[in-house]
Formats: structure tokens, sequence, C-alpha cells
């Protein structure tokens, strides 16, 4: 551990001892060994091993022991046992702006608060006002606090980022001192839910960059400012950094700005290993860290780098480590789906549940962007509280279909409609009988009342895959992004039931969900197990989730064969016939 980093603990322990009420003498030691060390001219370790820490002003015996203990072990039992002896909600409180630790103390002694949350209630019931020293104006004030810090410090789905990423990446293209701009991060390596946006920019003129990039209209709030960097709050409360480099630093710094960071430190194992070093300013004929242009490897672009460390490009979603230096040394990465391979999408809603277009809308709608095809999959019955279909609605809705389908074909339109059905799985069977199943063209068995217990609804899931009549399972884990935790499951057991019965596993595209996740299709397909990516649209807009759903699948290493609804309308059609012809 080196000094920074044991300056911070002491530091921190000086502010937990102030939470707890200790003596002020006592608390001011550690904040004032804190500074001390970060002043420190020597290597802190030398000192440790001349045991020479009683030379720094102020260092008593406590003290020495305490930091000899961090140096060389890197942990402190004093400080862990400290931490855990005060609530996490105190301490996250000290997060709160104008709140510092005498303040949290008396509020948890006088009103019992120990979290952000009982903290909100008793601001909203008036009490914090009524402390001594508080009064109304610091209540509002904490209220406000609150408000700001779960607004900008929390996570967001990508789908947001996205939106938000947009309008800022064009208006950087449009700068003319702008000579190559991207997004990075997580938000490049499309993971379904992202910290900050990452923007990175090449430049003669940083300075200029910056300024203009701080005062974009979707920028609110400019967190920091300095030459080559920025970071700010755009619109709906997301941080976005630039930076801005050289152009020959640009494919360095894209790449290491992209990550993963796990990504990155087998980059560098690779470059190290040919004798060279990989930054973010370059890649360096180099033993040691540098950044001396001399010594640079010139590459023009990401592949370029790539190709020096021998290795095919590889896509930003597949750089999370999940076996993409395996698959590139012997040239076996896949060529992943693009979202304009999809044809079409296998469930989705119409206002005869819980959508919101009628039939015919929706029909011109997706014959109008370019769908080959669009399943009608309505909710069953058992979803009563989403207008679920009873076997007499859904045969009407079937005839409705073959009308709107005879129109199309009678105008030498190719697009179709397909009839089907999003099925309940309840507890002990699916939510229609085989034979209303056999009359629809797709079937879609969703679990939408998930019980507590893994092992059951691992055995509904499985009971439903190994139906005939049902092609695939929807939204396999019901998650919600930052909204609700996935059902208890034992998902490879349903994966290795898809692949032993030939049914298909969905890729809901829907942004709160991507579920099943991305992590998991590798797998599935080593089994065998195709993938449809479904909108799961309740309105027309919905039909845009097509794209996002190719980012995650593409996360998930697929290709066009893997996913079912890339066919054409007549092998697709072909492809839904093939499990129930073998009953
Ligand atoms: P996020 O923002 O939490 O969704 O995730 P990222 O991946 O965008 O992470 P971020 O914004 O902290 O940093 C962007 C990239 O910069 C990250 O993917 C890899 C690279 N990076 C940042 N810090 C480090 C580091 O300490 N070591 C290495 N090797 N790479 C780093
Ligand atoms: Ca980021
Ligand atoms: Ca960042
Ligand atoms: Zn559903």
């Amino acid at each position: 551990m080196d000094k920074d980093q044991v300056a911070e603990i002491l530091q921190e322990i000086g502010v937990l001892l102030e939470l707890k009420g200790e003596n002020p003498f006592k608390t001011r030691a550690y904040v004032n060994g804190a500074r001390a060390l970060e002043s420190l001219s020597e290597p802190l370790d030398k000192m440790v091993a001349e045991e020479r820490l009683g030379e720094i002003k102020g260092f008593g015996e406590a003290l020495q022991q305490k930091v000899a203990e961090l140096v060389t072990t890197g942990r402190l039992k004093y400080y862990e046992e400290l931490k855990a002896s005060i609530p996490a909600g105190m301490v996250e409180m000290l997060d709160i702006q104008g709140l510092g630790p005498k303040k949290v103390k008396a509020m948890h002694d006088k009103l019992g608060v120990d979290s952000i949350e009982k903290l909100e209630e008793a601001c909203k019931a008036g009490k914090v006002a009524e402390l001594d020293g508080f009064g109304e104006k610091t209540q509002t004030k904490i209220l406000e606090a609150i408000d700001f810090k779960r607004k900008y410090a929390s996570r967001h789905r990508i789908v947001d980022a996205i939106y938000a990423s947009e309008p800022i990446l064009e208006a950087l293209r449009d700068h003319p001192d702008v000579i190559r701009c991207s997004t990075a991060g997580s938000l490049r390596r499309f993971k379904e839910v992202i910290g900050d946006i990452d923007f990175l920019a090449s430049s003669k003129n940083p300075i200029e960059i910056i300024d203009y990039f701080t005062k974009l209209p979707g920028v609110i709030n400019v967190l920091a400012k300095g030459d080559t960097k920025s970071s700010v709050i755009l619109e709906g409360g997301i941080q976005a950094d630039l930076r801005v480099v050289t152009d020959a630093e640009f494919p360095f710094a894209l790449a290491y700005f992209t990550g993963s960071k796990e990504h990155n430190i087998v980059m560098r194992q690779r470059a190290i290993q040919r004798g060279l070093r990989l930054n973010e300013y370059g890649l360096f004929r180099s033993k040691e860290e540098t950044r001396d242009p001399k010594l640079l490897v010139p590459c023009a672009t990401e592949e370029e780098i790539f190709h020096t460390l021998e290795l095919p490009y590889i896509a930003p979603e597949l750089r999370e480590d999940h076996g993409e230096f395996a698959a590139g040394e012997k040239n076996e990465l896949p060529r992943l789906i693009e979202w304009t391979d999809l044809k079409g999408s296998l469930h989705n809603h119409s206002n005869w549940s819980d959508g919101r277009n009628t039939l015919e809308d929706i029909a011109a709608h997706m014959n109008e962007i370019g769908c080959e095809y669009w399943a009608i999959t309505d909710h069953s019955r058992a979803s009563f509280q989403a207008n679920g279909l009873d076997p007499e609605r859904l045969r009407k809705q079937i005839k409705e279909v073959a009308a709107i389908n005879q129109k199309l074909e009678d105008e030498g339109e190719e697009f179709r409609l397909l009839t089907g059905s999003e099925v309940d799985v309840l507890k002990e069977r699916l939510d229609f009988e085989n034979d209303m199943l056999a009359e629809l063209d797709v079937v879609v068995a969703s679990l939408h009342v998930p019980g507590s217990d893994e092992a059951d609804n691992t055995k509904r899931l499985i009971r439903a895959v190994e139906n005939p009549y049902v092609h695939m399972i929807g939204h396999l884990t019901g998650r919600l992004l930052l909204e609700r935790e996935p059902y208890k499951l034992n998902q490879q057991a349903v994966i290795d039931a898809c692949a032993a019965t030939g049914t298909w596993i969905e890729l809901n595209a829907n942004p709160y969900r991507f579920d099943m996740d991305w992590r998991l299709w590798q797998y599935a397909k080593s089994k065998g197990v195709k993938c449809v990516v479904n909108c799961d649209a309740h309105r027309h807009e919905h039909a845009g989730f097509l794209r996002l759903g190719a980012g995650i699948a593409r996360k998930g290493w697929l290709i066009k064969d893997d996913v079912i609804n890339t066919l054409p309308l007549r092998k697709l059609r072909e492809a839904l016939q093939k499990k129930r012809s073998e009953v």
C-alpha cells in the first residue's frame, strides 16, 4: 500500500471516530497524520522497514503501529472493526452535500437516523428542522441534496445513455477542429447498464474543444474542466467525461478508454510478451513505462494495434475478457449479427391485450419500416390485468389476422402478420390446451407470476419447454434492470432442456429487460440453442428495440445463423413447424 492510500485510510478513520463521538484530540491525530503523510518526501515503505515512522511529526506509538500494519500487510484490523461498528448508512450520509460527521451523529443520536431513507423521512416529517443547529433551511437543503445524489450518482440503462450521447457526439463531429471522435467505455462495449458516458476526441486545439463541450445544450452542470479533459452532467442526470488527445494518440486512447479493464490487462500483457509497452498514449518499443514518441510503434487505427499484437480486430462488444483472446488467436472470432439482419419480431402485443395499436395499424407500420413479418402474441387469459385473451377471443383474433394477411396478399405485399400467444406458464400447466396452441403460428411461453422457490420455477419452465407447441421461452428471468431482480431460476437447466427439445430462447430487446442475459448466450450457443431477438412491442416505437437487442446479441457472441428471426418468412415458417412435426 502506498502513502496516498494509507493517508486516505487515516483520514477515513478520523471521520469514523468523529461519527462515533470520540474525543476530538484522537480524531484530529488521524487527520493530521494523513496530512503529514501526504507531504512526506521519503518512500513510506523504506521508513517502515527502517522503523523510522516516529520521525514523522505527530506520529505517536498508536499511529506508527497502524501505518506499519497497513504498509506491510495492506490491511488494518482496527480500521475494519471500526468500520463494521458503524451503520453503513451513516457513512453513506456523509456523501450528502452539506453533511459532516457532527451533523450525521447528531441526527443519529437524537432521531435514530442511520440511513439516507430514514433521513429523508425525518426531513419530510419536519423533525430535522427542530434539532439544535439545523433549522428549516438546512432541512430543505438536505432534501434537495438527497434528490441530487439519487439522480446523479446512480447507474443508467444503456438506452438512456445512447439518447443522451448522440447529440453530443454529433456536435463534436460538427466542430471543425475535431479530427476524430467516438464514444468509449461501457457505452461503446454495449453494456446493458452503464455508470458514466465516455467521449474521446482528437484535435490540435484541445482547450477550445473542451470549452465547446462544456457549453453544449445537453450539458446541465460542469463538474470539472481542464485543458484536455472535462466531466459534466447531461440532461437526465448522466455523467459524461470527454478526453481530447492528439490524432496520433487517438487509436490508443480509444482502445484504452473503451476497456474493459479486464480486456486491457490482457492486451497490456500481450504487449509486454512482445517486448512492447501499451498504454493510453501509444504502443512503445520499450521494456518500461514510457510515452516517448521516438519509441512509438505508429498505429493509425485500433485494428492496427490488434494486428501488431497478433490478433484480428476485436469488436468493442466482445472486449470483456470472455474468451475473445483465445478465439482471436485461433482466428475464430464470430462474425457478429447486424441489426439489419433482423426481419421482424416474434413476440409483440396489440390493443387486444395491453398493447396500444390495432392489428391493421401494426401491419401497416411494420411493413412500412421494412420488416418481413411481425407476430402478434398477446397475453393469455391468466394475465387478466393485461386484458389477456381467452380461446374464444384468440380464435377471433386469428380470423382477423387472416383477413389482414389476405388483404396484403391481394395488394401484392409480401409482409405478413403471424398469429400467436404469449401464453402464461402457470403452476401446473400452460394457460392454453395444446389444441389451442396448435392453431397458432408462434407460441411464446412466459412465467409472469413466479414463486420464490428456484427448483419450482425451474420445473415450471422446463415443463413449458417440453411442450411440443412452445416455440420459445419469453423474458427468461423476468428481471427489470435497475428495478426488479430476476426471479430465482436455474437458467442453465432451462437452457439444457431447450437444447434437448429444440426450443428457442428469446432475447427480449426491451432495454429494461435484455433477458436472457448476454453472459449466458455463449453457453446456450455451445448447446445449439437458437435465439430470437424480440421487441415485446406494446406500440409502434418499440420496433426500434430490434437495434438494441442486436447490440446485446452481439455482446453474447451471436451470429446471424444463431438467431431465428433473421430467417426470411418462408424459412421461418419451416422452422416454426419443426418441433411440432416431431410429435
Ligand atoms: P462504467 O462507466 O462504470 O459503466 O464502466 P466503464 O468501463 O466505462 O469504466 P470507466 O468509465 O471507469 O472507464 C472507462 C475505461 O477506461 C474502462 O473501461 C477501462 C479504462 N480504465 C479506466 N481505469 C482504468 C484502470 O485503472 N486500468 C485499466 N487498465 N483501464 C482503466
Ligand atoms: Ca464509463
Ligand atoms: Ca468514465
Ligand atoms: Zn411478458
